[in-house]
Formats: structure tokens, C-alpha cells, sequence
């Protein structure tokens, strides 16, 4: 199986390039953010615990997360792999996901960042923000709260794989096409 953890900063093109990948190398795209949004719409229990802290800009507390994300692999039995999408975003979050995965025989192969500017995420994300309906994509105070909560809690995340020897950067900026060419000349590599 390969398990690729891929990271960034909020707008960095994670669930853009995500979807591409997904394609390409048929592996089970897991967007974190994409199965909170789904609970909302459905007005879930788990949606109504996340909707406050997302519409704050805030992560959504681990345990919360963790049991989501565990649900969403077990559901998909049989995978090549995963593409994680917004997850780990903690150290408790990576902790859990490398107990999960070593209970399963398995492992994550690498974590690619996407490395793009602030300035950048922002003009993204307010361009977004005018037509997804996002709420957490309309104010700029809230993206700039997404931005500051990347900083503090999960940027540590890339000395966490480096310390093991997978953690890959890639430029994030750029046309999309050029960014998939980036991400698969690192994926080639380790499939
Ligand atoms: P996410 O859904 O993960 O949202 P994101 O960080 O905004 O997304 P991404 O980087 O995927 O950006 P995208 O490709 O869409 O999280 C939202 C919230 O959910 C979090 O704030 C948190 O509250 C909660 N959450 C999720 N996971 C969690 C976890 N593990 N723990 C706790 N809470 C969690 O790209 C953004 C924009 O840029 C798009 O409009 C896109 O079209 C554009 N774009 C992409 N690539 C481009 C390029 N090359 N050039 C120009 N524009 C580009």
C-alpha cells in the first residue's frame, strides 16, 4: 500500500491537487475537511460539533478528528492506498495515524508539502470565498486565523517526518498542471 500525507497551509492546493492524484495513481482520497463539510450539509452530530470551530477557523479537537479519520480508512477496505488530505494537522493527530496505520502493517511513505506564501493563500481563499459558500473562505480575519493556527499547531508536523526521512517539499505555486508534475515526479519515485 502506499500512504501519502499531503500538507500545506490552508489554500496551499491540497484538495486540488488531491483530486488529480487520486486519478492517477488510484489510491482513496481521504479530505478531512471534505467529510466535515459533508456531516454539516447533513446537519450530523459530528457536524454540528465541528461547524463552530471551522466557522471560527479553529481545528476541530483531535479525538473528534482521529475517530472520523480511522472510520473513513476502515471504510475503504481493499485500497491501494491513501491520500491523506488535511490530516495530521497535530502531533496527536500524526501520533495517532502512525499507531493506526502500524496496527494494519502498514505506514505513512511520505508527507509532500506544498510551500506557498501567506500573501498567496490569502488572495486564494478570497477568491474562493465568492463562490463557495464557505464561511470559513469569506472574512479574511478568519483565513488569517487558519494561517496563524497552521503556524502554531501543525507546521511542527514537517520536523515529525523529517525526522524519519520522508518528508518532501514542493513549490505550490504555479499553474495546477505544473504543480501535479512536481507532486508525481516525487510520487514516481516512491511507488
Ligand atoms: P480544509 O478543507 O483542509 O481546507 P483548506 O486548508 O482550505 O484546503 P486546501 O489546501 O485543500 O485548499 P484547496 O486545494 O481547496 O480544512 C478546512 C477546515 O476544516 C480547517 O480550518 C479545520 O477547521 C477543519 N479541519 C480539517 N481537517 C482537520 C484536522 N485534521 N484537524 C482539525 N480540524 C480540521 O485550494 C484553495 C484555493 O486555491 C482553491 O480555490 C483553488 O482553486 C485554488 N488553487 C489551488 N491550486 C492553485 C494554483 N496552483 N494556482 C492558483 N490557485 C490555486
Amino acid at each position: 500500500m502506499t500512504n501519502l500525507v499531503l500538507f500545506g497551509p490552508p489554500g496551499a492546493g491540497k484538495g486540488t491537487q488531491a483530486s488529480i492524484l487520486k486519478e492517477k495513481y488510484q489510491l482513496v482520497h481521504i479530505s478531512t475537511g471534505d467529510v466535515f463539510r459533508y456531516n454539516i450539509k447533513n446537519e450530523t452530530e459530528l457536524g454540528k460539533s465541528a461547524k463552530s470551530y471551522m466557522d471560527k477557523g479553529q481545528l476541530v479537537p483531535d479525538q473528534v478528528t482521529i475517530d472520523m479519520l480511522k472510520a473513513e480508512v476502515e471504510g475503504n477496505e481493499g485500497a491501494k492506498g491513501f491520500i491523506f488530505d488535511g490530516f495530521p494537522r497535530t502531533r496527536a493527530q500524526a501520533e495517532a495515524l502512525g499507531e493506526f496505520l502500524a496496527s494494519k502493517g502498514e505506514e505513512v511513505d511520505a508527507m509532500i508539502a506544498l510551500e506557498v506564501e501567506d500573501e498567496v493563500l490569502v488572495q486564494r481563499l478570497l477568491e474562493r470565498g465568492k463562490t463557495s459558500g464557505r464561511p470559513d473562505d469569506a472574512d479574511e480575519s478568519v483565513i488569517r486565523e487558519r494561517i496563524k493556527v497552521y503556524y502554531e499547531e501543525t507546521a511542527i508536523l514537517k520536523e515529525y517526518y523529517k525526522k524519519d526521512d520522508k518528508y518532501y517539499g514542493v513549490d505550490g505555486v504555479g499553474s495546477v498542471k505544473e504543480i501535479t508534475e512536481r507532486l508525481s515526479a516525487v510520487i514516481d519515485k516512491l511507488i
